[in-house]
């Protein structure tokens, strides 16, 4: 690293560049190329900061695969010439993002941080001024040459988390973020607090990216009165390869008969099924109730204490990556990226 950070900031969208229609008053939207009005304090940071803007900003709602490919070359073709990145980004899917670029990214020892707000730039009160600053001091920070956060991270309001540990929590509170079952990496105060027993450690071996996502999944949210029609239909989603599970409490799920049925079916089939539970904090124990006993029978694979956002987007990038069905299945149970507690 040089004595002067560089900071790569990539802007996809999402609230914090927005500003209101003056018709409908619906946010949208605008082009980034005028940040230095919004934050004039950005000229004062001593950092190299150079900015890549998409084409086509997106509200995060419209995030797709396609998409974190696309951003995952952006830091590879960058990742040599900066000491760390900043994508700005729609809190909507956030999580899913970094969740996503926590697996494409194998390696990685430089930050990603990620950051929104719930106000636009342009608002006086907005939150995006302090994610947007402190999100780029943390992707600066180094010592002996050595980024401090080598992983892909959310940073909002005062907490960074590890980025694949994430769920959206709030819809308005600034407050937005949750992540029930790891640690905060870092609390941003009158000092930026690490919490160093947590952060990953870097293991300076050559940038892996992973560009093929396979998307074929889907999210089984259990709920009471799920019908058999329900589950029939997403498990014969026409190339369906693999499916979240999401149960209730640590991995339970009723006992009907037809139900353990149709899932054993579809693990005949060659569909992975991976069990989530529906809580925001804790794990999944098959078995240590009578109503997990079953799924642990037919094969459903215990998640541990993933989030749906890394499941998800684990499935994918496994899938993507082409491994076997035991392949998969062992990989579900190993932690790659920090997402699951063993
Ligand atoms: N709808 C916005 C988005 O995710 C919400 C936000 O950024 N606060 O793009």
């Amino acid at each position: 690293m040089n004595n002067t950070p560089s900071i790569l900031v990539i802007y996809t969208g999402g609230t914090i560049g927005m500003i209101q229609n003056s018709k409908t008053g619906a946010l949208k939207p605008f082009n980034f190329d005028n940040i230095y009005e919004h934050i004039p304090v950005l000229k004062n940071l001593h950092y190299k900061i150079n900015f890549y803007t998409f084409d086509s900003l997106i509200d995060s709602s419209n995030m797709h695969p396609e998409f974190w490919i696309r951003l995952a070359e952006i830091i590879e073709n960058n990742y040599e010439s900066y000491d760390g990145f900043v994508v700005l980004h729609g809190s909507d899917t956030m999580a899913y993002t970094a969740s996503a670029l926590s697996f494409m990214l194998e390696n990685l020892n430089k930050p990603v941080i990620l950051t929104g707000s719930q106000l636009p730039l342009g608002v006086i009160r907005t939150d995006g001024r302090e994610n947007f600053i402190n999100s780029i001091e943390i992707a600066a920070a180094s010592k002996d040459s050595t980024a401090l956060i080598p992983e892909v991270a959310i940073y909002f309001e005062n907490r960074l988390f590890r980025g694949n540990r994430t769920s959206k929590l709030n819809a308005e509170n600034f407050n937005a973020f949750f992540s029930g079952n790891f640690p905060a990496l870092a609390e941003v105060g009158v000092h930026v607090k690490y919490n160093y027993n947590y952060i990953r450690k870097p293991n300076f071996k050559k940038l892996i990216v992973h560009k093929k996502l396979d998307y074929n999944v889907a999210i089984l949210k259990l709920f009471p009165g799920i019908s058999e029609n329900t589950v029939q239909a997403v498990l014969n989603t026409k190339g369906l390869k693999a499916i979240i599970l999401e149960t209730f409490g640590s991995g339970n799920a009723p006992t009907n008969k037809w139900f353990i049925k149709q899932l054993e079916q579809a693990i005949k089939k060659g569909i992975t099924i991976i069990n989530v539970t529906q809580c925001k904090k804790g794990t999944v124990e098959i078995g240590k109730y009578e109503t997990s006993v079953d799924l642990g029978r037919i094969g459903v694979i215990g998640g541990y204490d993933i989030t749906t956002e890394s499941a998800i987007t684990k499935l994918m990038y496994l899938l993507g990556d082409g491994y076997d069905n035991l392949t998969i299945i062992k990989l579900l149970q190993t932690s790659l990226r920090g997402e699951i507690t063993i």
